[in-house]
């Protein structure tokens, strides 16, 4: 049998921040009022998140990158909106917000989230921002929670491994 890895939706001990940038806010403050009742409902103690605004997508990963090399936080959500109708330059802002959040996660270790709607026109943002096409706050948030629950699983699964093997 293979051995299963999955993290819980337990957010009881963790720490989080949310990453929110103002651009587009009528759909950005829905964004991240999904972000913060999914870190809630998942038992995240009120406390224990944090919510930091930044000026437009362009700038969430400066933001995400100074939160983790903090230690503060077990999980990083950022959230935004690019709405191509309103920029010629859609693809630089939402290609450097998606390769800068991943260069974050992986730099860091650290879970951080892509919560950045990209999308042609309004209608179809708001459809993701708690319309009918759901949540992407909300589904952001969930990825934190369970990646943040999942490292501890692997680490000590490994960690026995090893010490099997010696
Ligand atoms: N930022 C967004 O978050 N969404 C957009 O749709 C957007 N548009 O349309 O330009 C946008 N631009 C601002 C950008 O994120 C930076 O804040 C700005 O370029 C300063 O660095």
């Amino acid at each position: 049998m293979p051995r299963t890895f999955e993290g819980p939706l337990d957010g009881a001990a963790l720490r989080v921040a949310v990453v929110v940038a103002r651009f587009n806010e009528l759909i950005t403050e829905k964004l991240l009022a999904g972000a913060v009742d999914t870190a809630l409902e998942s038992g995240v103690p009120d406390e224990s998140i944090d919510v930091v605004w930044v000026p437009g997508a362009f700038e969430l990963p400066m933001a995400a990158q100074w939160l983790a090399d903090s230690g503060a936080y077990d999980a990083i959500t950022c959230v935004g909106a690019v709405i191509r109708g309103e920029t010629p330059h859609f693809d630089f802002v939402a290609g450097e917000a998606a390769r800068g959040i991943a260069d974050v996660a992986r730099e860091s270790g650290l879970p951080v989230t892509f919560g950045v709607i990209t999308s042609d026109n309004l209608a179809q943002a708001q459809a993701r921002a708690g319309g009918a096409v759901g949540n992407k706050g909300r589904e952001a948030m969930l990825a934190a929670i369970e990646m943040a629950t999942l490292r501890p699983l692997v680490d000590a699964s490994m960690a026995r491994r090893e010490g099997s093997l010696a």
